[in-house]
């Protein structure tokens, strides 16, 4: 970097000689007419030559050692005749250090000689006759320099000299990116030895490995780089840049080196994704990592058929190689050959059953599937087995040593296990309970821990179906535990009770109703620990809040379904009285969303909503009807799998703090209920669709409070009037409609769950349907919207309406089947358009769209909330 360079200067150099007549500068100029700055001395006849010229003060700009490049002339001291005597060959060079233009006065005595500069070529008068001008040039360098900037002097002691141009400069490193880190402009030290070290900077999108360092040479060279920085996941290293992962590449560590494609059967839409998730119905277990392809659950392999009677099957098999997480349990399908549409379903937690109440002489059908936290996987191969024929040798009868020796085998082996479990029960009465954040684990039992059984075989369960709905008896339906004298047999019922020293408590999560939420982990025996949400009923409970607490086990007991928050038991012979369910690792929904505001895709949401949907469909086909579905009691896991949860008797209402008296008494979530419910209590899976509309809404708003700070009052009375919550921001139309269906004013004109469903995965399956967004004209937000039927005014027939949209052409075929009103035509659906060949998905959407945009009319001036 050069401080001065007085061939660039323009104007004066501000250089002073004295005395007047030693130094003086030449007044020429080049082939621009810049001036060219040179001092000549010439005084080699006469003696005691003292010639001083001083430049004006340079600013050292923050560096400690400067260097001088002269470029002079200088006259052979033998070409001058005569002055052999008084001539000299060389100059001295001199600097002086000040903070300012101040030391310009000086003496000569308080410079600082830098050194005696000689020419290493002189020249003679022939030279110059020839015009060969020895341009000589020489480098010092000055350090350490501790002021601002100095002066620089030219001492003449007699030579005949011509000073060209001087150059002052110093050196630096120029700032560099090396190894992801940016090194900025260096100063070289003030030591010609000296190397500084310099901490580098991560770029962009990258963060540091080892602390990146490197080291300024006092040549201005960096030297020696120490650590590094890594492209963060999501981002790759290109070069010297994090470039950002493209959709459907992924980059799970700073380590991995570049962005890699998603494994099979997983996908991402987002840029700087650090994972892809997994496709519908595939799934990757936790322990995997996010390189791996995402799979069904595998499947079972090998069965082996046990013992065979007329009536009955046993089977065994074995677990599978690789199944994607905790096996949870099997579900066995077999029936008769050629019988397919009557079949049964037995689930069971072991790997053998028996199946029972066959016909003799008969062939069956077994397929096997199991069951882990990410659903069921397939179902396994046909195995085929016969029962024995009626008219065997009785192979019963040929049962019964066997069964007199197990018999009394079976006593024995009652005994001892009788004596375990006294056993058993003695060590969980010494089991104290702390509710600290500490870890807390409980006396684990080396020789047994898992489930104690209820009367009859909590581990299977069988069903049987005819033609793909379930037979009575063994209807699953939901069963009220109000039903039941004894509550205590609801729970052990439904709820299977786990012995305290299975459980280690972890931390406190959260405040229910009835005590602390704590996480922790469950060890069964036979099976790895897993983690587990744990709510406890706090000490001094009365025996009703006993009875409320456990009313939940009990409820959630009945369902099993991937959506529905699992119970994996409960405690109730020691104390605390705990619910152990699934553990669910990013909490409820509405939270969860607010946290991440605006970071899903549609796509991902829309899974979201599906699984909610999937969830209540299987609670309204058990004939349970939720309450409170609200965003608030969703629990969403670390897959982003959605999970209906807080069951409970009519107390839920009571402990949500959303619900409010309504002037019957009864206590209500205002904001998520339907009409009818608030009104006369009306409480069906219809009221429930009501309420899952308003988490659609949430989800599709990231958490935003229904109906935002208006007060319950106002909420039920523009919600009796027509109005309805306008679309969220960025919502696709076709879910914004499918939110105004569910709120419609008849409960009967509401979508079903298993219609939400289906019409969720066809958007999920076609995913261009979600891009067509509600207008943002007609969009605003708080404002609520009127929820008018269409055709009020707006088209007198269906042919002009047709016309108006440029799709005339389908008149014809509208009327012909039957939508010859607007009326009519408010209920076509996409799936009409396609039956009645409107099969362009351009000409699709411009009638979904009009259709859209006649149901959603902005109320003019409501007033905003
Ligand atoms: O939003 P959160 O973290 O999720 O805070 C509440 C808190 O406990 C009180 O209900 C959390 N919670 C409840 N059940 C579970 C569960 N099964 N898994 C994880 N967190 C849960 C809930």
């Amino acid at each position: 970097m050069n401080l001065l360079d007085s061939r660039t200067v323009m104007g004066d150099l501000g250089w002073i000689a004295y005395p007047k007549n030693g130094w003086e500068e030449i007044g020429e100029v080049d082939e621009n007419y810049a001036p060219i700055h040179t001092y000549q001395v010439c005084k080699v006849m006469e003696q005691n030559q003292n010639n001083w010229l001083l430049t004006s003060w340079i600013s050292n700009e923050g560096a400690s050692r400067i260097f001088i490049e002269l470029k002079f002339t200088l006259r052979d001291c033998n070409s001058l005749p005569g002055g052999l005597g008084t001539c000299k060959e060389t100059f001295n060079m001199y600097y002086f250090e000040s903070d300012d233009e101040d030391g310009r006065n000086i003496k000569e005595n308080q410079y600082i000689k830098i050194d005696t500069i000689a020419a290493d070529e002189s020249f003679t008068e022939l030279d110059l006759g020839d015009r060969v001008m020895k341009l000589n040039t020489e480098v010092r360098d000055v350090g350490p320099l501790t002021k601002k900037g100095f002066y620089l002097a030219f001492q003449d002691v007699g030579a005949c000299i011509a000073l060209v141009s001087v150059r002052v400069y110093y050196k630096k490193c120029p700032s560099v990116i090396r190894n992801l880190a940016r090194f900025p402009d260096t100063i070289t030290g003030a030591d010609s030895s000296q190397l500084l070290e310099v901490s580098g900077v991560c770029i962009n999108h990258s963060v540091t490995e080892e602390a990146p360092k490197m080291h300024c040479s006092a040549e201005g060279e960096w030297l020696v780089p120490i650590g590094k920085c890594l492209c963060k996941a999501g981002y790759e290293e290109k070069n010297n840049t994090c470039q950002v992962c493209r959709p459907g590449f992924f980059k799970a560590s700073p380590h991995s080196p570049s962005c890699s494609k998603c494994p099979p059967h997983s996908y991402t839409l987002d840029e700087a994704s650090t994972s892809c998730l997994c496709e519908e119905h595939y799934f990757r277990k936790e322990s995997d990592p996010p390189t791996m392809a995402c799979t069904t659950p595998s499947p079972v392999s090998t069965v082996k058929k046990g013992k065979i009677t007329k009536n009955s099957i046993s089977l065994s098999w074995q677990e599978p190689d690789r199944p994607n997480g905790i096996i949870l349990e099997y579900e066995i399908k077999y029936f008769e050959k050629d019988q397919e549409t009557s079949y049964t379903i037995i689930k069971s937690k072991e790997t053998t059953i028996t199946a029972d109440g066959l016909k003799p002489g008969s062939t069956y059908i077994f397929q096997i599937r199991a069951r882990t936290a990410a659903g069921y996987g397939g179902f396994s191969q046909r195995f085929e087995f016969e029962t024995s024929p009626l008219l065997a040798a009785s192979s019963d009868e040929s049962q019964i040593p066997i069964i007199v020796v197990s018999v009394t085998v079976g006593v024995i082996l009652l005994a001892v296990v009788i004596g375990f479990l006294l056993s058993g029960s003695c060590c969980d009465h010494g089991c104290g309970w702390a509710s600290s954040l500490r870890a807390v684990a409980y006396p684990s039992l080396t020789w047994r821990c898992g489930y104690s059984k209820a009367k009859q075989d909590p581990e299977e369960e069988k069903m049987h179906f005819h033609n793909g709905h379930i037979k009575l008896p063994g209807v699953r339906t939901y069963v009220d535990p109000h039903t039941y004298e004894d509550p205590n047999q609801a729970v052990h019922e439904f709820a299977k009770e786990i012995e305290a020293s299975c459980i280690t408590i972890e931390r406190v999560i959260g405040a229910g109703e009835f005590g602390e939420v704590c996480s922790g982990r469950l060890k069964l025996q036979g099976k790895r620990e897993f983690p587990v949400a744990i709510k406890t009923l706090k000490v001094g409970y009365t025996e009703k809040q006993r009875r409320d607490f456990l009313g939940e086990a009990s409820i959630m007991g009945q369902f099993d379904h991937p959506n529905i928050i699992h119970l994996e038991g409960v405690v109730t012979k020691s104390k605390p009285v705990m619910i152990v369910s699934e553990y669910m690792e990013n909490g409820s929904l509405d939270t969860f969303l607010k946290k991440n505001d605006g970071q899903f895709t549609v796509i991902q949401l829309v899974g979201m909503l599906r699984g909610i949907a999937s969830g209540m469909k299987y609670l309204s086909d058990m004939g349970y009807v939720h309450r409170d579905l609200a965003a608030r009691n969703i629990l969403i896991n670390s897959n982003l799998v959605c999970k209906v949860s807080d069951f409970g008797l009519s107390r839920v209402l009571e402990d949500d703090p959303e619900a409010a008296y309504t002037t019957r008494g009864g206590k209500i979530p205002i904001r998520w209920t339907a009409p009818e419910a608030i009104a006369f209590r009306k409480f069906t899976s219809a009221s429930d669709v009501w309420s899952y509309g308003i988490v659609m809404w949430e989800v599709m708003s990231y958490g935003e409070r229904p109906y935002w700070e208006m007060t319950n009052q106002d909420v039920i009375k523009a919600v009796e009037e027509g109005y309805r919550l306008p679309s969220p921001m960025d919502c696709p139309a076709a879910l914004y409609q499918l939110m105004l269906d569910c709120w419609q004013k008849d409960r009967n004109s509401r979508p079903k769950f298993d219609e939400i469903v289906s019409i969720l995965d066809k958007l999920i399956r076609n995913p261009s349907s979600l891009k067509t967004l509600v207008n943002a004209s007609s969009r605003a937000s708080n404002l609520l919207v009127e929820h008018s039927p269409v055709g009020t005014g707006a088209y007198r027939s269906v042919g002009e309406w047709l016309e108006a949209i440029k799709m005339g052409r389908y008149t014809e075929i509208f009327m012909e089947n039957g939508y010859s009103s607007m009326d009519a035509v408010a209920q076509v659906t996409l799936e009409d358009l396609r039956r009645l060949g409107v099969t362009l998905v351009g000409h699709q959407k411009k009638i979904m769209n009009s259709l859209q945009e006649m149901k959603v009319q902005l109320v003019n001036g409501m007033v905003p909330f």
